[in-house]
């Protein structure tokens, strides 16, 4: 086994379980995040011939080129792409919501992993083969009150992996969204800007996914035959499920 991961966001949750999920079956792993002390912490545990710690912060467009385009000997041809890195922040309705909020969801979730994509799909195209696994969300998928512009970059990202699809026709390279529901990580305390008790409320009574079925659904997709393409994995912890449409009725009548 020969083969390299590049992981946005490696430095905690659903990436960094992808990343020990992928060394633990011998793949090299090139592990990015703005958090160095994470990053290196992770290395730590793999070994650092194994696993390349990168300082990256996916919203600058020229530290990515650079940096991606330069990638170490040894680290340098990158089989699988996970597009992990993004958040959501705030949930307040779109009226109220912060405009700063949105727009660092807009520059990690969207432009970040534009342009990563576009830094590691030519040498895949030139080498006819090569997986770009994007981190969508059922927030793509469906509405629900306060997901207002996180739901929408979500739904970009679903789009988005699908057109992929149809640019790299015949070239062998494969495109996967996936796009999970309620699951465990620092999702919600970075969402609710460090507040535990809001965070911790979310889970609570839950049994939610956890970042090591990801990297299952990580390591599953990008396993199988090199003819067989998943497009969309939509996943749920069985706790969650669907409400009816919401009708809101006036109280006077
Ligand atoms: P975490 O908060 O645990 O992890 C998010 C990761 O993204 C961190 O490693 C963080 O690293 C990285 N990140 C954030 N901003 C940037 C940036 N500007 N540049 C580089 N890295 C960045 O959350 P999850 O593991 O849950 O989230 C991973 C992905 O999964 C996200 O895209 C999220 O939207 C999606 N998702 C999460 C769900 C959930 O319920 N948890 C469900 C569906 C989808 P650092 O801070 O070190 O930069
Ligand atoms: C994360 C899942 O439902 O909190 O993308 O938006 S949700």
């Amino acid at each position: 086994m020969n083969k390299t991961i590049l992981i946005t966001g490696a430095s905690s949750g659903f990436g960094r379980a992808t990343a020990l999920r992928f060394a633990g079956e011998g793949w090299k792993v090139i592990a990015t995040g703005r958090r160095r002390e994470r990053l290196e912490q992770l290395a730590g545990e793999v070994g650092t011939g194994q696993l390349l710690p990168l300082v990256l912060d996916v919203r600058e467009r020229q530290q990515v080129e650079r940096t991606l385009g330069a990638l170490p000997e040894g680290f340098s041809t990158v089989d699988v792409l996970l597009n992990n890195a993004g958040l959501a922040l705030g949930l307040e309705p779109a009226q109220r919501a912060d405009l700063d909020d949105w727009e660092q969801m807009v520059d990690t979730n969207i432009k970040g992993l534009l342009y990563c994509t576009r830094a590691i799909l030519p040498g895949m195209v030139a080498r006819g083969a090569g997986h770009v696994v994007n981190m969508g969300s059922v927030a793509g998928d469906y509405p629900y009150p306060g997901g207002n512009a996180y739901g929408a970059t979500k739904a970009f990202v679903k789009q988005f992996s699908l057109n992929l699809r149809s640019d790299l026709a015949g070239t062998g390279v494969r495109v996967t969204n996936i796009e999970p529901g309620l699951a465990e990580s620092e999702f919600s305390v970075v969402r609710f800007k460090g507040d535990q008790e809001k965070a911790g409320a979310v889970y609570q009574g839950t049994e939610p996914l956890r970042p090591e079925d990801i990297a299952e659904m990580v390591f599953w997709c990008t396993s199988l035959p090199a003819h067989v393409n998943i497009n969309r994995l939509e996943v749920m912890a069985t706790c969650q499920s669907f409400a009816p449409f919401a009708i809101h009725r006036n109280s006077a009548e």
